[in-house]
């Protein structure tokens, strides 16, 4: 269990939340000054902006490139408002490993780049003064956290991360900063689900508190009108007339929990609710009851200039985008994203695949290919290393699923990216994996991992362990591209009847393909990464899709071009992107927008 809670930082007339984004003060720490003492103050005048990845402000490659330690500074006044209360610094992530210090003093640590911890301030702050908090943050990558890769030291010294995943390891204090007052006795955790018959609903809840006290609910519907009440920590909430959260089509009640004593209130905590069921039958995923298809991307947290730091302003466009080209649905690859993408869907009605930062389980720095011809170590989950690897998943897993399981968008888990899964050690790695998801999340929203080309049907020993099967599959780029395509296209059919033939009776989500596309290329007839090759491969992979009835979804790879590390793959990142890196349409936007438009929204059902 978490040893601190994960509900998102609010004010209330209890709880205060004060953002600390801003200009920080920041220092690499190249080796060459002596870094012992920083924690007390680093020394220097450079600032730069959190949140953001600190490597593209900068104009010299050795900065941007910086692998190792990087320091962050700034000053906070502790109001003495705080002083009866357990105070926090809460960091929503830091990527992917921080030292947090106040006045010089360690106040703690955390390992994991995707997702938020706090740390405790409260004996070591000083209140109604100024104290110095300094953050010391790495981004080195290793074979014992999640995402996977590799730091190699350069012959001139300097290190260099080689990761096993496709995406640049943008790093630093990439999402808000929070200074936290929570009561001494106060709410803690909050367990929802969900049935659903009709308009009537039984809403369960399990809420936990910090200290002793009584609980009491409090339902409000969009109007502010109450709804519904209840008393104790756990029971049931039974609405004869429920708004339910449909697909784009949202329906959002605020559930306000409160603490209090013979003294009055301790705690109020305020959440957004949609209430929905999610569940698998047979090959259909239903919402409600209702059967959905799901239409959209992968997308990642990547744009120009902030890299993967959290921005506002992209998220908004980018939830425009999506419901201009009719998607409802998109998965957070290839980690958990910020927390106010979740807030947003909530919403919007969209449905979310939300994946843990388990990618580069697959010793291989071009896996999308080395996968494909047999390359790459065929046993990752056999390694020295394999049992720190473990538990740093199961932890993101824990944390993931603690801080995301109230979100009606989220409906399913995503618990690996593209892992080795043909050897036998995967197997009882993967059930643990899988078994932790489930015990968690009191929704049992399904369960799936995303299976490169070659965890196919006959290879691949982990795939019964899924509520639902994501495939990610690229013919007619990687494999077959070009004048070969209609190649492809019988080895895929080949593929996908294999498949069939299994009779699995799971839903199928495509949850990557596509292929690379320079939005400045136009070429009649077309070739490989001209636009018009981008709709033909697309054009070619949906026949496949719509000939297969078991096929309940289609997230294409990916909703923008994004940034990878450097390489004769790819063009300054990968061109996959629907949408420039700067978010405007390239030929394919239209052709996807004429496809999603049509799809009824419970299309194969
Ligand atoms: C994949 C990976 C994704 C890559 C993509 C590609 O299979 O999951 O991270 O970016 O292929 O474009 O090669």
């Amino acid at each position: 269990m978490l040893e601190y809670s994960m509900l998102y930082p609010v004010n209330t007339p209890t709880r205060t939340a004060v953002c600390l984004d801003g200009m920080w003060k920041f220092r690499l720490d190249n080796g060459h000054d002596d870094s012992s003492r920083w924690a007390h103050g680093i020394p220097g005048h450079d600032m730069i902006p959190v949140p953001a990845s600190f490597q593209d402000f900068y104009t010299d490659k050795d900065t941007r490139e910086f692998t190792g330690d990087v320091w962050y500074e700034t000053e906070i006044i502790v109001p003495m408002s705080m002083k009866d209360s357990d105070v926090f610094l809460r960091f929503s992530a830091a990527t992917h490993r921080a030292e947090v210090f106040i006045n010089g003093e360690k106040a703690g640590e955390h390992e994991g780049g995707f997702l938020p911890f706090m740390v405790s301030i409260t004996d070591k702050a000083r209140y109604g003064e100024t104290n110095k908090i300094v953050v010391k943050v790495n981004n080195e990558l290793n074979e014992t956290n999640i995402p996977c890769g590799r730091t190699i030291t350069l012959s001139n010294g300097k290190k260099m991360t080689k990761p096993y995943f496709d995406f640049y390891n943008y790093s630093g204090l990439q999402r808000s900063v929070f200074l936290v007052s929570i009561p001494k006795r106060s709410i803690f955790d909050a367990d929802l689900s969900y049935k659903v018959n009709g308009n009537v609903a039984d809403i369960t809840y399990n809420i936990r508190t910090a200290g002793e006290g009584r609980v009491s609910l409090k339902l409000f519907d969009e109007n502010g009108e109450k709804a519904a009440e209840a008393e104790g920590c756990k029971g049931t909430i039974h609405l004869e007339d429920a708004h339910l959260w449909q697909v784009l089509d949202a329906y959002l009640y605020k559930l306000v929990i409160t603490l209090s004593d013979d003294s009055g209130i301790l705690d109020t905590y305020p959440m957004e609710i949609g209430i929905r069921e999610v569940c698998i039958q047979g090959t259909d995923i239903l919402i409600n009851g209702k059967p959905v298809y799901l239409k959209g991307f992968g997308k990642h947290e990547d744009s120009d200039i902030m890299g993967r730091g959290f921005s506002r302003a992209v998220m908004k466009r980018d939830f425009e985008l999506m419901k201009w080209i009719g998607a409802n649905s998109f998965r957070t690859s290839h980690y958990p994203y910020d927390e106010e993408t979740y807030i947003m869907a909530d919403r919007e009605g969209f449905l979310i695949i939300d994946e843990v930062p388990a990618v580069g389980l697959f010793e291989s720095l071009v896996n999308f290919l080395d996968a494909g011809t047999g390359k790459g170590a065929s046993s990752f989950f056999a390694k020295e290393t394999t049992p720190q690897l473990l538990n740093a998943h199961l932890k993101a897993v824990e944390e993931m699923i603690t801080r995301d399981k109230n979100h009606p968008s989220v409906i399913a888990w995503s618990l690996l990216n593209e892992p080795e899964s043909k050897d036998e050690s995967s197997l009882p790695y993967f059930t643990k994996i899988f078994r932790k998801a489930l015990e968690i999340d009191p929704q049992k929203r399904p369960r799936s991992f995303a299976m490169e080309v070659s965890s196919g049907p006959d290879t691949c020993r982990c795939y019964q362990l899924c509520d639902f099967i994501e495939l990610n599959r690229y013919y007619g780029w990687y494999i077959k591209g070009g004048y070969e395509i209609s190649d492809a296209e019988v080895m895929f059919r080949r593929e996908m009847d294999q498949w069939k033939a299994k009779n699995l009776s799971k839903p199928f989500i495509f949850t990557e393909y596509g292929g690379d596309t320079l939005s400045s290329e136009h070429k009649l007839p077309s070739v490989m990464w001209s636009q018009e090759y981008q709709d033909e491969v697309l054009e070619m992979q949906h026949r496949v899709f719509d000939a297969y009835d078991f096929v309940k979804g289609e997230q294409i790879w990916n909703f923008a071009d994004f940034q990878t590390t450097e390489g004769l793959m790819r063009v300054n990142g990968n061109k996959k992107g629907v949408f420039t890196r700067q978010r405007q349409p390239k030929d394919v936007a239209f052709l996807l927008r004429r496809r999603w438009k049509e799809l009824p929204s419970g299309y194969k059902s």
